[in-house]
């Protein structure tokens, strides 16, 4: 197993469209152990291959309070089932050390494959469903950054380029 770099904002591989994954075999497995091992190091409750600069569309999950129960959504996709928009104070591995209020559908339907490519399919509320929500705009280049004001983005932005330039 692996520790893998985690790309941050604005690095532009963030805003990449992942492709489908076509071929579900041993370096995919390995590909989800090494982003388990990474999320759980990093402290995250969800990682998606972008992140990693994987551009296929996989994801992992853990909200579980004692990390031990991994979820791996492969070729996700879900439809809103509750219109009514929950708050969480999100934050991003790939925006570190920034947490903002961004509201979204609080029930979604899932569909996605699991790592042998059999369908999965769940309905899922709560933290559960902001979660994937964020791992899937990733997915599709997306960020919470992006759901916050110009200004609010901006500033984040330049203080995160100013940390990069410290540790170049
Ligand atoms: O660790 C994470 N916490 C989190 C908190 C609220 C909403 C979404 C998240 S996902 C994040 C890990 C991450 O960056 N996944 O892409
Ligand atoms: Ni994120």
């Amino acid at each position: 197993m692996a520790i893998l770099h985690i790309l941050e904002f604005p690095d532009p591989r963030l805003r990449k469209i992942a492709a489908p994954v076509t071929v579900f075999d041993d370096k995919l497995e390995d590909l989800i152990d090494n982003m388990l091992e990474t999320m759980y190091e990093a402290n995250g409750i969800g990682l998606a291959a972008t992140q990693v600069n994987v551009h296929k569309r996989l994801l992992v999950i853990d909200v579980s309070e004692e990390k031990d129960s991994p979820q791996v959504f492969i070729n996700p996709s879900f439809e809103v089932i509750e219109e009514e928009l929950s708050e969480y104070d999100e934050g991003c591995l790939s925006v570190p050390g920034f947490y903002e209020t961004v509201s979204r559908p609080s029930g979604i339907r899932v569909v996605a494959q699991d790592k042998s490519g059999e369908k999965i399919e769940l309905e899922v509320e709560g933290i559960l469903a902001t979660c994937i929500q964020h791992e899937i705009d990733h997915l599709d280049g997306k960020l919470f950054v992006d759901y916050l004001s110009a200004l609010k983005r901006n500033r984040i932005r330049d203080k995160l380029e100013k940390e990069h330039k410290k540790s170049a």
